[in-house]
């Protein structure tokens, strides 16, 4: 399957999908991001997709939105820009599926932006990441103010977003920013092997456990429990729940097949 230059490929419920603009290290047009829209879109239609990992072709990962692009917009333009990836970025971060990104290269700007919105970033020891907009006399549009905050803690966030740094794999692992770094031989073989493992649980449990995280981390901790709670009454529906306690107490391998 391809879908402009997002490539996806599907194997055993896995699916890659490679941000292919190599020339130029895969920046984001809006051609980029409808593209991106349309491969997630149709993922999520398959239920046979347990996890997805999201990675860029050649030296880059993506090196941020299309600055040829973005120089010639106007605020209007700006603002359309960054609520277009707003969106296609949201799409991803509430896919129903785990995303892992695999950082092969720069995570830059838009790039940073995007990895932000996966669950898991998985890296390569070359990789670099940054949010270096303020040296383009603009700010992160895509969502980086606010993911990166979240995740990292203001302060963190205010000094890559303040001085524009572009950080190593191993200081992006110590900020938190970076779960994982390993070498660059082995990143498609770690991310295939956390998928893998993903995988091979109950879905609609995994798929429950993205929605509880994500909302514990926009709501009180008093609604977020209630949320847990009605989340964990609702798997005691599904068959996957009681295939999972049988085999547990059969000693044999649980076999789910996400209902
Ligand atoms: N946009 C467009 N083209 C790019 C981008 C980009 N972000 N990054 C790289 N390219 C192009 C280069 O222009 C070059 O093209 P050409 O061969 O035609 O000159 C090609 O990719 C290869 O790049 P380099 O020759 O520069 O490669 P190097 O290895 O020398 O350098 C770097 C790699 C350090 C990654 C360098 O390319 C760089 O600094 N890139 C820009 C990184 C950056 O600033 N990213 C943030 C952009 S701003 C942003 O992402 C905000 C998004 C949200 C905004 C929404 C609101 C409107």
């Amino acid at each position: 399957m391809s879908s402009g230059k997002i490539h996806v490929a599907i194997l055993e419920g896995i699916a890659k999908v490679t941000v292919d603009r190599p020339e130029a290290l895969n920046a984001l047009s809006a051609e980029m991001l409808d593209a991106l829209e349309e491969a997630f879109s149709t993922l999520g239609q398959d239920p046979s997709i347990r996890a997805v990992i999201l990675t860029g072709a050649g030296k880059a990962f993506v090196a941020g939105g299309d600055i040829k692009v973005m120089a010639g917009f106007d605020p209007d333009q700006a603002r359309a820009f960054a609520l277009h990836g707003q969106q296609v970025f949201k799409m991803i971060a509430e896919f129903p599926r785990p995303v892992i990104a695999a950082i092969n290269g720069f995570a830059l700007g838009g790039g940073c932006e995007l990895a932000l919105a996966c669950d898991l970033r998985i890296a390569s020891e070359t990789a670099r990441a940054g949010q270096p907009e303020v040296g383009l006399g603009v700010i992160p549009g895509f969502g980086g103010t606010q993911r990166l905050a979240r995740l990292l803690g203001r302060s963190a966030a205010k000094y890559l977003l303040f001085t524009g740094e572009i950080v190593a794999a191993d200081r992006a692992l110590q900020l938190g920013l970076f779960d994982e770094v390993v070498a660059p031989e082995n990143l498609m073989n770690r991310c295939l092997e956390i998928a893998k493992a993903i995988a091979s649980k109950a879905p609609v449990a995994v798929a429950l456990c993205k929605q509880a995280v994500d909302l514990g981390g926009e709501t009180t901790l008093a609604k977020g429990l209630n949320y847990e709670a009605d989340l964990f009454a609702r798997t005691f529906a599904t068959a996957d729940r009681k295939e999972g306690m049988e085999a547990f107490i059969e000693k044999r391998t649980a076999f789910f097949t996400g209902s």
